[in-house]
């Protein structure tokens, strides 16, 4: 008799295991406070976030999810017949379930670093997608990994899918080094399907990330809500502020928290110190033309394919193979 192989299962890379506490206070002893952006998806964090992606300034969601709709037919072919979808920050999985639909992988892989968010919503697509196998990775994956084994899932090819623009959260020089890596995982003959916000002009840019509503502003301070919540420290939220401006020669917005006035916050037993005016860069998110973007990728040795865009040009979804 042949068992029925189960058709989801979660592969725990234990991503948040003592680091956070570490990271924080090491960020915020440079003489330019950081903190790192994995940091804002707690569960609060997550909800904020899928908020911001159905704002009217935040257009980023809206113009890739109508490319994959417009653009799913073409984007199969190029995936071609049960591949291996190895999906990198896959949230709540809306954009996928529309690649899932159209290109009926054989596997499908969602790597999160939101543990609760990645089990739900991966355990929901198994259940809409039968026939699929899903192996869900809870990893930090812009950072080395091994991803489970994948061979038996009866796929014939590994892609890589990377939505939303997160590849814009490193420096172009990182995010070579990540694409390297990821060509690894993918093997020769295999591909990458990346959505990356386009360059555009500064007040569209600026608009998308200092919302009317304050959601965004909400979603930043959050990352202080959550180090008082899990680390006991003693920000007063009131006491900082969200600012989000783009770098027009860097290409790229730049999220910060403001610190209003002189104040000292206890975090782990460290006392730290404020200036009135001082900030903590809490996010980059870099903005790529077509061309430069495909540079970048050949730089990691991947071989652009196509971009599919928008009619307004404000988002591309590029298609890159790893070479044989
Ligand atoms: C999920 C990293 C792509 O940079 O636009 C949204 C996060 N930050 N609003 C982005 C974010 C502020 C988002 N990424």
């Amino acid at each position: 008799m042949v068992r029925a192989r189960a058709a989801y299962s979660l592969h725990d890379l234990h991503p948040d295991a003592g680091d956070f506490l570490e990271d924080v206070r090491t960020g915020l002893s440079q003489p330019r406070k950081s903190l790192p952006p994995k940091y804002f998806y707690d569960a609060q964090g997550c909800a904020l976030f899928e908020a911001i992606c159905e704002l009217p300034e935040y257009y980023l969601t809206r113009a890739e999810t109508g490319l994959m709709q417009s653009h799913v037919g073409d984007i199969a072919r190029r995936l071609g017949p049960a591949c291996a979808l190895i999906e990198y920050g896959s949230g709540s999985g809306r954009k996928t379930r529309i690649l899932l639909a159209a290109a009926s992988p054989a596997a499908y892989v969602p790597i999160d670093i939101a543990r609760a968010q990645l089990d739900a919503t991966a355990a929901e697509i198994a259940r809409e997608f039968p026939g699929l196998r899903v192996v869900a990775v809870c990893a930090d994956y812009m950072r080395p990994f091994s991803l489970p084994d994948l061979e038996g899932l009866g796929a014939r090819r590994r892609v890589v899918y990377f939505p939303g623009s997160t590849i814009g959260n490193l420096t172009p020089a990182e995010a070579a080094t990540f694409l390297t890596r990821a060509r690894g995982q993918v093997k020769a003959g295999g591909g990458m399907l990346i959505g990356v916000d386009l360059r555009k002009d500064a007040s569209r840019l600026h608009a998308a990330y200092n919302d009317a509503r304050g959601v965004t502003a909400a979603f930043n301070l959050n990352l202080l809500a959550r180090i008082n919540r899990e680390l006991g420290a003693g920000f007063d939220l009131a006491a900082f502020r969200h600012r989000a401006f783009y770098d027009e020669a860097l290409g790229r917005i730049e999220m910060h928290l403001e610190s209003t006035k002189a104040q000292s916050v206890t975090i782990g037993g460290r006392v730290l110190h404020f200036r009135e005016g001082e900030t903590i860069h809490t996010e980059n998110s870099y903005k790529y033309s077509i061309r430069d973007f495909q540079e970048l990728a050949r730089a990691a040795g991947l071989s652009p394919v196509t971009c599919w865009t928008d009619a307004e040009q404000l988002f591309g979804v590029h298609y890159l193979i790893v070479p044989e």
